[in-house]
């Protein structure tokens, strides 16, 4: 069977509608980076993309979102660094274990205000579980077998979640709505 990430391989825990959030740290054994949440992540998903993070052999990344004030350093900042200054959207990893701890947006961008987050880096329980799987295609860019992502889409499904080759429908809908709305449109 394929294996996509260690928290799909053995099926998926639900979170908890009430948690409240919680810490997420690097991988350093000692002084981790630690970022604090006071809210769930939204959004969670399976990307398949190059640029997001992903533990040691899996193929894919979880990665969900909270909004920007939702979200503060809480230990260890001074190991961020910016992993492509001249991105839209900044990385924000550890300089000694290259664990991204957060991905944020500076510039006009559908989603400004909010942030991208990896909740396995937390060891409380409760995040919202992955509500499908984006950018499985993109995996085939980093030498997965063209032949196999069949197997891929097909274990993804029986996982329960659907299977896109960029974002999820009410995320692309979003993303086409601000278009819309800058390019005067309509006024929604
Ligand atoms: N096929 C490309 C790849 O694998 O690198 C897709 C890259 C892509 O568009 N990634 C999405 C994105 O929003 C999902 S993370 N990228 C903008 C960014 O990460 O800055």
């Amino acid at each position: 069977m394929v294996s996509l990430h260690p928290l799909l391989d053995n099926g998926i825990t639900p979170g908890s509608d009430s948690f409240p959030g919680g810490t997420l740290k690097c991988l350093c054994p000692s002084f981790p980076v630690e970022i604090t949440l006071t809210t769930n992540v939204a959004h969670n998903h399976a990307c398949g993309c190059s640029k997001c993070w992903k533990p040691a052999g899996a193929l894919f990344s979880i990665v969900g979102v909270v909004p920007r004030d939702e979200l503060s350093v809480t230990a260890n900042g001074d190991k961020l660094a910016i992993v492509d200054e001249s991105a839209v959207i900044q990385r924000y990893a550890c300089k000694e274990c290259g664990t991204h701890l957060y991905r944020r947006i500076e510039k006009e961008h559908p989603f400004y205000g909010l942030d991208f987050v990896h909740a396995e880096l937390s060891e409380e329980e409760g995040w919202q579980e992955p509500q499908f799987a984006a950018f499985v295609s993109s995996v085939i860019e980093q030498g997965f077998d063209p032949a196999k992502i069949g197997e891929v889409r097909a274990r993804f499904r029986e996982l329960g979640l659907e299977t896109y080759d960029s974002l999820s429908p009410p995320l692309m809908d979003a993303i086409a709505a601000w278009t819309g709305r800058k390019n005067g449109k309509y006024d929604l």
